[in-house]
């Protein structure tokens, strides 16, 4: 441990802390732009700078190194004046859009004016004029309101190692984005979203779906419905300023329901049905030595990276549809029946933690049904702003039970919202299909947590099945470079392109950091324990839409509608 002295108050850290960290650990604020806490650390925008007795020059505390018997100032009128002045040259070329920009009111660069009290802006010439990126369905980048802290590139480059955004040009002329101000739609991009949580403002957000939903909503020939995606039960409330972790099952059914949806069904639903395919494609693959390791599909940014970097991997990758995607399939057309409705009339939406929905939901491939399967694909961060607009008080709300039956599910698909889920929930459901036994301890510990990629091994009669987990792409790219090299062999991976899964996604609320998604994890296992049914076999819902409509797992009708292919 090294003492040192910040604005006269002794504090202890360990070796290697920054003064940044020291004072935070104190609780002194200083104030911070460029820094992001994990991912990006390298004292860009000055900000945080601090004094320090004996140093010829202001010091950036996010990368300077606490001393023993260091004294340090955070907070004199010098301070002040540079840290302003700072400010007001960010100001300088910023488009004075606040009012209008999606992240007012959770803006970084907006929340430090008002604290610096910027009333005018002393510097005046040439601003900034960039055509915003609007090519693909998922992410706008407006690159006018960049601040070139470069917190998207550390996102994309060293927590994704996805490696699409970068600073071109120099000097005045320096903007952040694709090589050579390419559009994202002709990049090798995920569309994950994690720069949109990492922008301090609203250089990088998502493509708004909002008015289009309003409209069907007004829309008297539309029956519009809504799913709802495993993570965002425990994400929802935080939106709602509610504490990150906060289960709000029942007043999301009931606030969904208050803004006009016909029927506010779970994508859960779909998540077990999901298993009950993918565990039989697991199987049938082992048994007739079918391609392995099977993969998961579930995560669209996922499969648009491995369909971009790994193509080698395509055929390992489940042909099951995402939950999201078998969710639209069926409505259109086994719900569309049991209620005698046109499925041109029926509008679905979907609420999800995640962007690459949004693009998934717009793939060619997704018509099965012989309309666009999912309408529309909002953000965590957009819903809330339609219970915003429609004045719902969320805290006051009754808790609702979701419609039936595409609302009635179990533990195993809520799990899916965490990193590790997904096939958790596939072995409760593998276990007891072949085995015929039921399972005694449901929960597989060993593929749960943070950790960037997990190992289980789980004994089925003649074989013992080996599995991975990995979470967030450069956890994948891990992994799939040890599959290559053959260092490594599994029967099973589940890998998601967010760091802690969709719990973890891009579509979350902002900030969404290692405490958040702990808190959202920690709350989507309590989740799972206090469901009466925890197996997607044993799923009442399911087991009807089987005998009813789709007759078997992986039988003609589900080959139909709720399976895919994938392409480089
Ligand atoms: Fe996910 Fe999924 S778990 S991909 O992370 O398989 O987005 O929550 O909805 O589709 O069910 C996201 C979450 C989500 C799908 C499911
Ligand atoms: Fe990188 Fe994901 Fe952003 Fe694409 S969406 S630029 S892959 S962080």
């Amino acid at each position: 441990m090294i003492t040192l002295t910040i604005n006269d108050k002794k504090v202890q850290v360990e070796e290697g802390s920054t003064i940044l960290e020291a004072a935070q650990k104190a609780g002194i604020y200083i104030p911070t732009l460029c820094y992001l806490e994990e991912i990006n650390i390298m004292g860009a925008c000055r900000l945080c700078v601090v004094e320090v007795e004996g140093a010829k020059t202001l010091q950036a505390s996010c990368v300077t190194p606490a001393a023993e018997g260091m004294v340090v100032r955070t907070n004199t009128p010098f301070l002040r004046k540079a840290r302003k002045a700072i400010l007001e040259l960010l100001l300088s070329d910023h488009p004075f859009e606040c009012l209008t920009c999606i992240r007012s009111g959770n803006c970084e660069l907006q929340k430090l004016a008002e604290e610096f009290n910027i009333r005018e802006i002393p510097y005046h010439g040439e601003k900034s004029d960039f055509k915003p990126d609007t090519s693909t369905p998922s992410i706008i980048r407006d690159t006018n309101k960049c601040i070139l802290c470069r917190r998207c590139i550390s996102a994309c480059s060293n927590v994704q190692r996805v490696g699409i955004l970068y600073p071109n040009e120099r000097g005045f002329k320096t903007f952040i984005g694709p090589p050579f101000g390419e559009n994202l739609k002709d990049m090798p991009c995920a569309l994950c979203g994690q720069c949109v949580l990492a922008c301090p403002t609203g250089a990088l957000h998502e493509k708004e779906d909002i008015d289009e939903v309003w409209k069907a909503l007004e829309d008297p020939n539309k029956h519009v419905i809504v799913q709802t995606a495993p993570a965002i039960r425990v994400s929802v409330g935080e939106a709602m300023g509610m504490d990150p972790g906060s289960i709000v099952t029942g007043k999301m059914v009931a606030a969904l329901r208050r803004l006009g949806f016909d029927r506010v069904f779970d994508t859960d639903f779909a998540a077990d049905l999901t298993i009950m395919e993918e565990g039989h494609e697991f199987l049938d693959r082992l048994k007739n030595g079918g391609k392995l390791p099977l993969m998961t599909s579930c995560s669209p940014g996922w499969v648009k990276f491995c369909e971009h970097h790994y193509p080698d991997f395509l055929e390992n990758i489940s042909t099951c549809k995402s939950p999201q995607q078998m969710f639209g399939a069926l409505a259109k057309t086994y719900y569309a029946n049991k209620m005698r409705i046109d499925p041109k009339n029926i509008f679905v939406v979907s609420i999800m933690p995640c962007t690459a929905k949004k693009f998934e939901c717009k793939r060619p491939e997704m018509t099965d049904s012989g309309y666009l399967d999912v309408d529309v694909s909002l953000t965590v961060r957009e819903v809330a702003k339609m219970f915003k607009q429609a004045g719902i008080n969320f805290d006051t709300l009754p808790e609702e039970e979701f419609d039936a039956p595409l609302g009635i599910s179990t533990g195993a698909a809520a799990i899916f919202g965490a990193t590790g889920g997904v096939m958790e929930a596939a072995l409760r459901t593998v276990y007891e299909v072949v085995t015929g036994e039921t399972l005694q301890n449901l929960d597989f510990e060993d593929v749960r947590g943070l950790k960037g990629v997990k190992e289980a091994s789980v004994n089925l009669p003649g074989i013992t099945v080996k599995v991975a987990v990995a979470h967030g792409l450069a956890n994948a790219r891990d992994l799939l470079d040890q599959l290559r090299s053959g260092e490594k062999e599994y029967h099973f991976i589940e890998i998601m392109a967010c760091p802690g899964g969709c719990i973890g996604g891009g579509g979350q609320p902002i900030p969404t950091n290692t405490e958040t998604r702990k808190r959202r994890i920690e709350a989507i296992y309590n989740v799972d324990k206090n469901m009466a049914i925890r197996k997607s076999h044993e799923n009442p819902a399911i087991k009807k839409l089987y005998k009813e409509f789709l007759i078997k797992p992986l039988g003609h009708k589900s080959h139909e509608l709720l399976h895919t292919e994938y392409y480089q």
